[in-house]
């Protein structure tokens, strides 16, 4: 959601980064450079003002021209002022007393396929969760619920009826009877806000007394979604925000500007129609992934949650010995895709923007991984242990056995030998100096 910012402001800072030492005209001309793009993001101009005016002062306050790296200081400035700007959210746990849960927003914002989310992310930490429904309206709205909740394990649906005070009330029934640790409701959705809904959701609220209200609202809605979060919390105690459709192609300016113009904490974003597809806010995460510093956290998550610690350990153990063939190669091709191809890992990484393009400048891309694959196994085990042995004739045949050309394989083994460098490298230096040395190069 992020793209054409991140792309722009990495632009920024790679400037800044070639000057070395700066003038305080350089540094003007990058704050009009994020300006910009965070009006491109569609970051309202009042809070784009602000932000640039604030990051000026601290850069003058702290003499960023001065320091010996200014364009890291005028970075960290920036990196700093977004997290501020995002806002640190509290985390919706379940730990202390059981909780009361309101889901309210514009119709389709996605409140319902947002309930289930929540219902599982808790029933996933061993809670118990009671679900129900006062959306008498839409037909079907109600087994909708139902159908999402009769997934989850742990989680009871609270019979439904005619009347919403009525639903409520036996939703409180069930939820104190079960002594359940959250009750979930969701409410009906409008297609405008107005006074009849909002007088309907108080009177919810009434009878139920939520912990917390979450408002859903849909990231596609643009600067729309600022109004509709004012709105809301003018008539009820919203304490907190879910952003859903974030998979779509919308710009990430609303979720900037959410905490400044309407003071509501963003909780999750939601990125699928899947119950899984809802990640935690985290403010510092999102903006390392703005600046394209990366999201290193996710994809160590990530790994971790796809690969054994015995496969980690055994590839360190290779990797101190220097061993690094086709085999293991192949092994990182495959845990590449595994994690979600490069697309995925790349968005992760430090600097993504230019590695993506200049990945497509190349030609790489997940279909290439599959021929590469492709090509290591169509190797005798011999050649994969020494790719010397890889002559004209032998990679003739690979190529033939593989579906693919003898320039293909030329390229793989191009590859593999810039790899088994690095692992030389690796070897030699020991990793952390490699990282701290390819951190320097950024
Ligand atoms: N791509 C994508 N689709 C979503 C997301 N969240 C919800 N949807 C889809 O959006 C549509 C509407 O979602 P609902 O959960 O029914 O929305 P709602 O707010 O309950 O709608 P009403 O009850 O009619 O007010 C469904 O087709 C969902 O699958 C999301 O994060 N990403
Ligand atoms: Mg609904």
């Amino acid at each position: 959601m992020f793209d054409s910012f991140t792309s722009r402001v990495s632009d920024i800072f790679e400037k800044l980064r070639r000057n070395g030492v700066l003038k305080e005209s350089d540094v003007d001309e990058a704050l009009r450079g994020i300006r910009i793009a965070l009006l491109e993001a569609d970051v309202s101009l009042e809070v784009a003002k602000k932000f640039v005016a604030e990051v000026k002062e601290k850069a003058i306050g702290q003499n960023v021209i001065r320091s010996i790296s200014p364009s890291q200081a005028i970075t960290k400035i920036v990196h700093d002022r977004l997290v501020e700007l995002l806002g640190k959210s509290n985390q919706m746990e379940l730990s202390g007393k059981p909780r009361k849960i309101m889901m309210v927003g514009l119709q389709g914002a996605g409140k319902t396929t947002t309930a289930g989310k929540l219902a599982k992310f808790f029933s996933k930490k061993n809670k118990k969760v009671v679900i129900a429904s006062t959306d008498i309206y839409r037909p079907a709205a109600i087994r909708q619920l139902q159908v999402l909740s009769d997934k989850i394990n742990g989680s009871i649906f609270a019979p439904s009826c005619e009347n919403v005070d009525e639903i409520c009330r036996s939703a409180l029934g069930t939820f104190k009877r079960e002594n359940a640790d959250a009750l979930i409701l969701d409410t009906a959705g409008r297609l405008h806000i107005d006074e009849v809904k909002m007088h309907e959701l108080q009177q919810i609220n009434g009878i139920i007394e939520a912990d917390e209200i979450i408002l859903v609202v849909d990231i596609m809605t643009g600067q729309d979604a600022l109004n509709i979060a004012r709105r809301f919390s003018e008539a009820l105690p919203i304490s907190g925000v879910i952003l859903t459709r974030v998979d779509g192609d919308a710009r990430g300016g609303v979720a900037l500007s959410m905490r400044v113009v309407t003071g509501c904490e963003i909780k999750f974003l939601c990125t699928g129609e899947q119950l899984d597809d809802m990640e935690f806010f985290d403010a510092e995460r999102i903006v390392g992934r703005l600046l394209g510093m990366g999201d290193v956290v996710s994809l160590v998550e990530k790994a971790q949650e796809n690969f054994s610690r015995e496969e980690e350990e055994e590839a360190a153990k290779k990797m101190q010995a220097g061993i690094f063939t086709f085999d293991d190669f192949a092994a990182q091709l495959e845990k590449m895709s595994k994690l979600g191809g490069l697309k995925t890992i790349l968005k992760m990484l430090p600097q993504s923007q230019q590695l993506e393009n200049l990945m497509e400048i190349n030609g790489v891309s997940d279909k290439t991984v599959a021929k590469n694959l492709a090509i290591i196994r169509s190797m005798t085990r011999k050649e994969k242990r020494n790719h010397k042995l890889l002559n004209g004739s032998r990679k003739k045949r690979i190529a033939a056995g593989a579906g693919s050309t003898v320039q293909e394989v030329n390229k793989l083994v191009k590859q593999y030998e810039g790899a088994l460098d690095m692992f030389k490298k690796i070897k030699k230096n020991g990793i952390m100096k490699m990282a701290s040395i390819m951190g320097k190069q950024r």
